[in-house]
């Protein structure tokens, strides 16, 4: 079609037939300049002509602006403040996030293809350090990084045409380069095709990002960045908008059964690269780092540090989706996970639900019997406390881990500590009824108070024991020995 632009269309001279200059003429082109010549020309994107001016509405994670429909290229004002503020990486631990427009991610920009951007950054004067932005939707030098440089309390005015279609990254591009952009400044912009993209119902913008703290993850207090981890790329946490939890709970984003949902999944890095998966859901339409080709029925797409995604597809079932970077670890101990809750009729023709429950070995808990199944290999008995201190050490990195830390340090407000617990000392039969049956409500460790569920550990009498003894030799804990038996006899009394 006439309307769709491209690069090749810039360097090359098309030859249209008299009804293609007729619909270019009446829709957007000089046509005084195609009359001009005998060989007509197709516009390219830098000549597509302006109709007003708009200021351009930005947003934060996970809103994205109103798409741009069929309006006309116009000259957009984009008004974003640099702003230096303290945030929460995850509950008790604080972080001075960098930030394009108050967010990590920066405010979302949507334009259309022909816009004349027109580009105010603003550093606030209460701010530290001078800053730039690189749009990787420029065409020209450093994306506008050389002509954006401002120090606090300066503004600095470009402008530029949007030439391509896309998603892109946008960053600071100060140096270090990377320090600022692990600090959290990067966002993403859009440039939407001649008409906009095909409607959907819901729309969303996720960013993933790695962080570099002096103190491991839930490490609590105000925590600086650690320039060597970044260098080493040992990121501390990897998170999507900013934060640990920022698209869990009640900030889940949402669709309806039968929703089209359309992701702006971006990777500000700066080091990472994203493997992005939804637990329980395909991809229909996925465009190839951001870009014009698309991939249908994708399970996990990979999107660069630096680079961008549109992922679009349509719920069916109700349930509880699971955003993850799919290097795993990084879901599940550093952050890196999200959820899409979506609300509606079961269809039982998609999704039947359990059919029949058995046995099933989730993500951190030890071994076991299935019945039926041939003989489970024989436990390994511990013949003195250094044996059990061994083998229990073994099953807390599997099993104990993931909640309580490495160290037994816990997280503040969601893990209590097993270091060094008045709790854990306090009372050995009561610790060893929490590993057996779980716990839920009230409880008081070091005076912090936790209110949250640790889940039934299924364990053998000797693994509880083994596990426990671990513990308590440990972390300036009592060093009790627990037995079998002992474990044995609280079993049995319920
Ligand atoms: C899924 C996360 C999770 C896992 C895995 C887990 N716990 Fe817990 N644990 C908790 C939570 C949460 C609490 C506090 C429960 C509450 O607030 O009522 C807790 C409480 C405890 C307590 C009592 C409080 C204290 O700090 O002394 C002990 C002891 C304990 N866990 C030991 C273990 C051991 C040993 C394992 C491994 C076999 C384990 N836990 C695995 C989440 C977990
Ligand atoms: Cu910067």
């Amino acid at each position: 079609m006439i309307l769709k632009f491209t690069k090749m269309m810039k360097s090359k001279t098309l030859i249209m037939t008299m009804v293609g200059i007729f619909i270019s003429c009446s829709l957007m082109v000089s046509c005084s300049k195609i009359e001009d010549s005998n060989i007509p020309e197709t516009i390219t994107p830098a000549e597509i002509r302006l109709s007003g001016t708009i200021k351009a509405e930005l947003t934060a994670p996970p809103n994205v602006p109103p798409p741009v429909g069929d309006r006309e290229a116009k000259r957009v004002v984009v008004i974003l403040e640099v702003l230096e503020k303290e945030g929460e990486m995850t509950d008790g631990v604080k972080y001075i996030y960098w930030t394009f427009g108050g967010s990590v991610p920066g405010s979302f920009i949507r334009t259309r293809i022909g816009d004349l951007v027109e580009f105010r950054l603003k550093n606030h004067p209460d701010n530290k350090l001078p800053h730039n932005i690189d749009l990787h939707a420029v065409t020209g030098p450093g994306g506008g990084a050389t002509s954006s440089f401002v120090a606090p309390g300066h503004e600095a005015q470009f402008s530029f045409k949007t030439l391509n279609v896309g998603l892109y990254v946008y960053h600071c591009a100060t140096a270090p380069v990377g320090m600022h952009i692990a600090n959290g400044m990067y966002g993403l912009i859009l440039v939407e095709p001649e008409g906009g993209l095909p409607p959907v119902d819901k729309e969303y913008y996720i960013m993933q990002g790695d962080f570099y703290t002096k103190g491991e993850y839930g490490k609590p207090g105000l925590q600086p960045f650690d320039m060597n981890k970044a260098i080493n790329e040992d990121a501390d946490y990897v998170v999507f908008n900013g934060k640990v939890g920022s698209l869990t709970g009640d900030n889940a984003i949402t669709a309806k059964v039968g929703e089209t949902v359309r992701l702006f999944v971006g990777n500000g890095g700066p080091n990472l690269v994203s493997s992005f998966h939804v637990i329980g859901e395909i991809f229909d339409r996925v465009h190839i780092e951001g870009g014009s080709a698309i991939n249908t029925n994708v399970q996990t797409t990979l999107i660069p540090a630096g680079g961008a995604t549109i992922i679009e597809f349509k719920v069916d079932v109700p349930g509880t989706f699971i955003l993850v970077d799919h290097s795993i670890f990084r879901a599940f101990n550093k952050g890196a996970l999200g959820m899409l809750n979506v609300s509606g009729e079961d269809s039982k023709l998609i999704y039947s639900g359990i059919q029949k429950e058995g046995i099933y070995n989730p993500e951190g808990i030890g071994l076991q019997d299935m019945p039926g199944e041939s003989e489970a290999p024989a436990e390994v008995i511990a013949k003195s406390t250094e044996d059990q201190i061994n083998l229990g050490k073994q099953l807390y990195s599997r099993t104990c881990f993931a909640c309580h830390q490495a160290e037994g340090q816990g997280i503040p407000g969601a893990f209590p500590p097993l270091a060094n617990s008045d709790y854990l000392n306090q009372d050995v039969n009561r610790a060893i009824d929490v590993v057996i049956h779980g716990m839920s409500g009230e409880l008081t460790v070091h005076g912090i108070d936790y209110n949250s569920v640790m889940t039934q550990q299924v364990l053998t009498d000797a693994e509880v024991a083994n596990v426990l003894t671990y513990v308590y030799s440990s972390w300036g804990n009592s060093e009790k020995v627990v037995t079998s038996d002992m474990v044995k006899k609280v079993r049995n009394l319920k």
